[in-house]
Protein backbone atom coordinates (compact mmCIF):
# COMPACT_ATOMS: atom_id res chain seq x y z
CA UNK A 1 0.00 0.00 0.00
CA UNK A 2 1.51 3.62 -0.54
CA UNK A 3 0.08 6.43 1.64
CA UNK A 4 -2.27 9.03 0.06
CA UNK A 5 -1.02 12.33 1.40
CA UNK A 6 -3.63 15.46 1.21
CA UNK A 7 -1.49 17.99 -0.39
CA UNK A 8 -2.66 21.61 -0.47
CA UNK A 9 -2.34 22.86 -3.83
CA UNK A 10 -0.52 25.39 -3.59
CA UNK A 11 2.17 23.23 -1.83
CA UNK A 12 1.83 20.55 -4.71
CA UNK A 13 2.29 23.57 -7.58
CA UNK A 14 5.67 24.97 -5.77
CA UNK A 15 6.45 21.49 -5.41
CA UNK A 16 6.34 20.47 -8.75
CA UNK A 17 7.69 23.72 -9.92
CA UNK A 18 10.86 23.51 -7.97
CA UNK A 19 9.91 26.77 -5.85
CA UNK A 20 10.55 27.34 -1.83
CA UNK A 21 8.05 25.42 0.46
CA UNK A 22 8.93 25.79 3.98
CA UNK A 23 6.50 23.06 6.10
CA UNK A 24 5.28 24.19 9.73
CA UNK A 25 4.32 21.64 12.92
CA UNK A 26 1.41 21.90 14.43
CA UNK A 27 2.17 20.35 17.71
CA UNK A 28 3.08 24.05 18.66
CA UNK A 29 -0.49 25.07 17.63
CA UNK A 30 -2.54 22.17 19.94
CA UNK A 31 0.28 21.64 22.22
CA UNK A 32 2.32 24.60 22.78
CA UNK A 33 -0.21 27.48 22.90
CA UNK A 34 -4.17 27.92 23.62
CA UNK A 35 -6.74 28.86 21.97
CA UNK A 36 -7.17 31.68 19.90
CA UNK A 37 -3.79 32.57 19.91
CA UNK A 38 -2.88 29.43 18.33
CA UNK A 39 -4.82 30.14 15.41
CA UNK A 40 -3.31 33.82 15.23
CA UNK A 41 0.40 32.80 15.49
CA UNK A 42 -0.22 29.83 13.34
CA UNK A 43 -1.45 32.39 10.33
CA UNK A 44 0.93 34.80 11.18
CA UNK A 45 3.68 32.59 10.49
CA UNK A 46 2.63 31.03 7.46
CA UNK A 47 2.13 34.84 6.43
CA UNK A 48 5.80 35.14 7.33
CA UNK A 49 6.68 32.46 5.11
CA UNK A 50 4.22 33.95 2.13
CA UNK A 51 6.29 37.43 2.78
CA UNK A 52 9.38 36.13 2.00
CA UNK A 53 8.64 34.13 -1.03
CA UNK A 54 7.80 30.90 -0.37
CA UNK A 55 4.58 28.60 0.08
CA UNK A 56 4.05 27.63 4.05
CA UNK A 57 3.28 23.45 4.68
CA UNK A 58 1.77 23.35 7.86
CA UNK A 59 1.36 19.32 8.67
CA UNK A 60 -0.87 17.93 10.44
CA UNK A 61 -3.31 14.59 10.76
CA UNK A 62 -6.81 15.63 9.96
CA UNK A 63 -9.60 12.51 10.58
CA UNK A 64 -6.75 10.01 9.71
CA UNK A 65 -5.12 11.69 6.95
CA UNK A 66 -1.85 13.04 6.62
CA UNK A 67 -2.37 17.15 5.46
CA UNK A 68 1.09 18.66 3.78
CA UNK A 69 -0.54 22.10 3.89
CA UNK A 70 -3.67 23.01 5.72
CA UNK A 71 -6.46 25.54 4.24
CA UNK A 72 -7.83 28.21 6.48
CA UNK A 73 -10.38 26.48 7.66
CA UNK A 74 -8.51 23.43 8.29
CA UNK A 75 -6.21 25.10 10.64
CA UNK A 76 -8.73 27.05 12.82
CA UNK A 77 -10.41 23.08 12.71
CA UNK A 78 -7.31 22.00 14.30
CA UNK A 79 -6.79 25.13 16.66
CA UNK A 80 -10.02 24.33 18.39
CA UNK A 81 -10.01 21.01 18.13
CA UNK A 82 -9.76 18.79 21.65
CA UNK A 83 -8.40 15.35 21.82
CA UNK A 84 -5.74 15.76 19.54
CA UNK A 85 -2.93 13.33 19.52
CA UNK A 86 0.98 14.38 20.01
CA UNK A 87 2.58 12.46 17.42
CA UNK A 88 5.91 11.34 16.98
CA UNK A 89 8.15 8.40 15.50
CA UNK A 90 6.61 5.36 17.54
CA UNK A 91 2.81 6.39 16.86
CA UNK A 92 2.96 8.33 14.00
CA UNK A 93 1.47 5.08 11.43
CA UNK A 94 -0.95 3.79 14.28
CA UNK A 95 -2.38 7.41 14.62
CA UNK A 96 -3.19 7.44 11.07
CA UNK A 97 -4.26 3.62 11.15
CA UNK A 98 -6.96 4.05 13.76
CA UNK A 99 -8.11 7.75 12.28
CA UNK A 100 -8.73 11.05 14.52
CA UNK A 101 -6.83 14.14 14.91
CA UNK A 102 -2.64 14.29 15.69
CA UNK A 103 -0.60 17.23 15.54
CA UNK A 104 2.49 16.38 14.11
CA UNK A 105 5.65 17.15 16.61
CA UNK A 106 9.61 18.26 15.04
CA UNK A 107 10.02 14.48 14.81
CA UNK A 108 6.68 13.48 12.74
CA UNK A 109 6.73 16.64 11.07
CA UNK A 110 10.66 15.98 9.43
CA UNK A 111 9.25 12.77 8.60
CA UNK A 112 6.09 13.77 6.65
CA UNK A 113 8.33 17.25 5.29
CA UNK A 114 10.83 14.48 3.88
CA UNK A 115 7.70 12.24 2.28
CA UNK A 116 6.19 15.08 0.48
CA UNK A 117 9.85 16.03 -0.98
CA UNK A 118 10.06 19.46 1.49
CA UNK A 119 13.88 20.07 2.47
CA UNK A 120 13.46 22.72 4.95
CA UNK A 121 11.23 23.32 8.56
CA UNK A 122 10.52 26.17 10.67
CA UNK A 123 9.58 25.53 14.08
CA UNK A 124 9.86 27.18 17.54
CA UNK A 125 11.96 25.10 19.93
CA UNK A 126 13.35 21.42 19.46
CA UNK A 127 12.49 18.52 22.35
CA UNK A 128 16.18 17.07 23.99
CA UNK A 129 17.38 15.54 26.85
CA UNK A 130 14.89 16.44 29.32
CA UNK A 131 16.76 17.23 33.35
CA UNK A 132 17.12 14.58 34.67
CA UNK A 133 17.80 12.49 32.05
CA UNK A 134 19.97 10.20 33.54
CA UNK A 135 17.33 8.79 36.24
CA UNK A 136 13.77 9.13 33.60
CA UNK A 137 15.82 8.34 30.04
CA UNK A 138 13.54 11.12 28.75
CA UNK A 139 15.49 11.80 25.29
CA UNK A 140 13.15 14.04 22.68
CA UNK A 141 12.78 11.46 19.71
CA UNK A 142 13.19 14.96 17.87
CA UNK A 143 17.03 14.01 18.33
CA UNK A 144 17.06 10.86 16.81
CA UNK A 145 14.80 12.37 13.58
CA UNK A 146 17.64 15.05 12.58
CA UNK A 147 20.00 11.91 12.88
CA UNK A 148 18.29 10.38 10.19
CA UNK A 149 16.30 12.49 8.10
CA UNK A 150 17.61 15.12 5.65
CA UNK A 151 15.26 18.21 6.40
CA UNK A 152 17.10 21.24 7.43
CA UNK A 153 14.74 22.49 10.66
CA UNK A 154 15.69 26.24 11.90
CA UNK A 155 14.74 26.70 15.91
CA UNK A 156 15.76 29.25 18.33
CA UNK A 157 17.73 26.92 20.02
CA UNK A 158 16.54 24.36 23.33
CA UNK A 159 14.32 25.69 26.33
CA UNK A 160 16.11 25.80 29.67
CA UNK A 161 13.16 23.01 30.67
CA UNK A 162 15.99 20.80 29.01
CA UNK A 163 19.70 20.07 30.00
CA UNK A 164 20.98 22.23 27.11
CA UNK A 165 24.71 20.63 27.46
CA UNK A 166 23.37 17.05 27.39
CA UNK A 167 21.39 17.55 24.40
CA UNK A 168 23.86 19.26 22.03
CA UNK A 169 25.98 16.43 23.02
CA UNK A 170 23.93 13.93 21.52
CA UNK A 171 23.38 15.77 18.32
CA UNK A 172 27.09 15.60 18.19
CA UNK A 173 26.99 11.73 18.64
CA UNK A 174 24.22 11.43 16.41
CA UNK A 175 26.02 13.47 13.59
CA UNK A 176 23.67 16.35 13.58
CA UNK A 177 25.42 18.96 12.25
CA UNK A 178 24.20 22.41 14.51
CA UNK A 179 24.49 25.58 13.75
CA UNK A 180 24.11 28.97 15.06
CA UNK A 181 22.88 31.37 12.83
CA UNK A 182 24.92 34.80 12.33
CA UNK A 183 27.08 33.70 15.99
CA UNK A 184 29.43 31.86 17.99
CA UNK A 185 27.50 30.84 21.04
CA UNK A 186 24.02 28.41 20.78
CA UNK A 187 21.00 30.50 21.13
CA UNK A 188 18.78 29.69 23.82
CA UNK A 189 15.19 30.33 23.13
CA UNK A 190 14.12 33.21 24.66
CA UNK A 191 18.01 34.69 24.74
CA UNK A 192 19.88 35.08 22.39
CA UNK A 193 23.24 33.71 24.16
CA UNK A 194 22.30 30.04 26.00
CA UNK A 195 26.36 30.26 27.06
CA UNK A 196 27.55 27.13 24.90
CA UNK A 197 29.66 27.30 22.01
CA UNK A 198 28.19 26.75 19.02
CA UNK A 199 29.31 23.39 17.37
CA UNK A 200 28.89 25.74 13.71
CA UNK A 201 28.59 28.68 12.48
CA UNK A 202 26.65 29.98 9.40
CA UNK A 203 26.01 33.71 8.78
CA UNK A 204 23.88 33.67 6.07
CA UNK A 205 20.89 31.52 4.35
CA UNK A 206 22.41 30.99 1.33
CA UNK A 207 26.05 29.28 3.69
CA UNK A 208 23.13 27.11 5.39
CA UNK A 209 21.29 26.03 2.30
CA UNK A 210 24.95 24.78 0.65
CA UNK A 211 25.74 23.18 4.21
CA UNK A 212 22.74 20.61 3.54
CA UNK A 213 23.22 19.91 -0.15
CA UNK A 214 26.92 19.62 0.33
CA UNK A 215 25.81 16.76 3.35
CA UNK A 216 23.25 15.10 0.79
CA UNK A 217 26.15 14.64 -1.76
CA UNK A 218 27.99 13.31 0.41
CA UNK A 219 25.26 10.83 0.83
CA UNK A 220 24.67 11.49 4.97
CA UNK A 221 20.89 10.97 5.73
CA UNK A 222 21.06 13.68 8.55
CA UNK A 223 18.95 16.43 8.47
CA UNK A 224 20.24 20.13 9.90
CA UNK A 225 19.89 22.00 12.95
CA UNK A 226 19.81 25.69 12.63
CA UNK A 227 19.79 27.89 16.06
CA UNK A 228 18.27 31.26 14.69
CA UNK A 229 18.67 33.78 18.33
CA UNK A 230 15.61 35.18 19.01
CA UNK A 231 14.75 39.36 17.87
CA UNK A 232 16.70 41.42 20.66
CA UNK A 233 13.50 43.39 21.56
CA UNK A 234 11.79 40.15 22.08
CA UNK A 235 14.56 38.75 23.92
CA UNK A 236 13.60 37.41 27.80
CA UNK A 237 16.51 37.90 30.13
CA UNK A 238 17.48 34.54 31.43
CA UNK A 239 17.31 36.10 35.45
CA UNK A 240 13.58 36.06 35.06
CA UNK A 241 12.45 33.46 32.87
CA UNK A 242 15.09 30.05 35.04
CA UNK A 243 12.97 31.04 37.87
CA UNK A 244 9.74 30.04 36.56
CA UNK A 245 11.40 27.00 34.38
CA UNK A 246 12.83 25.70 37.44
CA UNK A 247 8.98 25.93 39.30
CA UNK A 248 7.43 24.11 36.40
CA UNK A 249 9.85 21.27 36.16
CA UNK A 250 9.60 21.22 40.59
CA UNK A 251 5.43 20.80 39.66
CA UNK A 252 5.92 18.37 37.11
CA UNK A 253 8.17 16.44 39.41
CA UNK A 254 5.47 16.77 42.82
CA UNK A 255 2.83 15.67 40.01
CA UNK A 256 4.47 12.38 38.54
CA UNK A 257 3.58 13.75 35.19
CA UNK A 258 5.88 11.42 32.59
CA UNK A 259 6.38 10.65 29.17
CA UNK A 260 4.84 12.78 26.35
CA UNK A 261 2.87 14.69 28.98
CA UNK A 262 5.69 16.59 30.44
CA UNK A 263 6.79 19.36 27.89
CA UNK A 264 3.54 20.16 27.17
CA UNK A 265 2.91 20.42 30.76
CA UNK A 266 5.96 23.00 31.16
CA UNK A 267 5.12 24.89 28.19
CA UNK A 268 1.65 25.48 29.78
CA UNK A 269 2.85 26.03 33.12
CA UNK A 270 5.23 28.35 31.94
CA UNK A 271 2.51 30.30 30.00
CA UNK A 272 0.89 30.50 33.10
CA UNK A 273 3.81 31.52 35.09
CA UNK A 274 4.75 34.65 32.94
CA UNK A 275 1.40 35.92 32.72
CA UNK A 276 1.46 35.29 29.16
CA UNK A 277 4.44 37.03 28.73
CA UNK A 278 6.45 34.04 27.12
CA UNK A 279 4.15 33.72 24.49
CA UNK A 280 4.82 37.21 22.92
CA UNK A 281 8.44 35.90 22.57
CA UNK A 282 7.27 32.81 20.92
CA UNK A 283 5.40 34.56 18.72
CA UNK A 284 8.56 37.05 17.72
CA UNK A 285 11.29 33.72 17.64
CA UNK A 286 8.53 31.77 15.44
CA UNK A 287 8.39 34.55 12.88
CA UNK A 288 12.05 35.14 12.96
CA UNK A 289 12.51 31.89 12.09
CA UNK A 290 9.63 31.03 9.48
CA UNK A 291 11.06 33.81 7.45
CA UNK A 292 14.92 32.58 7.76
CA UNK A 293 13.73 29.05 6.75
CA UNK A 294 11.79 30.36 3.90
CA UNK A 295 14.89 32.37 2.92
CA UNK A 296 16.74 29.01 3.37
CA UNK A 297 14.59 27.41 0.83
CA UNK A 298 14.58 29.73 -1.30
CA UNK A 299 18.46 29.20 -1.74
CA UNK A 300 18.42 25.84 -2.12
CA UNK A 301 15.81 25.76 -5.28
CA UNK A 302 17.58 28.38 -6.48
CA UNK A 303 20.75 25.36 -7.03
CA UNK A 304 18.96 22.78 -6.51
CA UNK A 305 21.03 19.22 -5.55
CA UNK A 306 21.66 17.27 -8.21
CA UNK A 307 19.66 14.00 -7.31
CA UNK A 308 16.94 13.84 -4.66
CA UNK A 309 16.75 10.66 -2.30
N1 LIG B 1 9.86 22.57 22.73
C1 LIG B 1 9.43 23.85 22.65
N2 LIG B 1 8.23 24.08 22.09
C2 LIG B 1 7.46 23.07 21.57
C3 LIG B 1 7.94 21.75 21.63
C4 LIG B 1 9.15 21.54 22.21
O1 LIG B 1 10.12 24.74 23.12
O2 LIG B 1 6.36 23.33 21.07
C5 LIG B 1 7.12 20.63 21.02
C6 LIG B 1 7.64 20.31 19.60
O3 LIG B 1 6.56 19.85 18.82
C7 LIG B 1 8.62 19.18 19.85
C8 LIG B 1 7.89 18.42 20.96
O4 LIG B 1 8.89 18.37 18.73
O5 LIG B 1 7.33 19.44 21.78
C9 LIG B 1 8.83 17.54 21.75
O6 LIG B 1 8.10 16.75 22.61
P1 LIG B 1 8.84 15.58 23.45
O7 LIG B 1 9.76 16.31 24.39
O8 LIG B 1 7.72 14.84 24.12
O9 LIG B 1 9.56 14.75 22.44
MN1 LIG C 1 9.94 12.80 26.14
Amino acid sequence: MTLALAVHPDVQAALDAGRAVVALESTIITHGMPFPQNVDVARAVEATVRAAGAVPATIAILNGQLHIGLTDAQLMDLAQATDVAKVSRADFAAVLARGGYGATTVAATMIAAHLAGIHVFATGGIGGVHRGAEDSFDISADLQELAQTPVTVVCAGAKAILDLPKTFEVLETLGVPVFALGQDTLPAFWSRDGGLPAPLRADTPADVAKAAQTQRALGLQAGHLVCNPIPEDAEIPRAVILPMVDQALAEADDRAITGKAVTPFLLQRIYELTDGASLDANIALIKHNAHVAAQIALAMSQTPAQADP
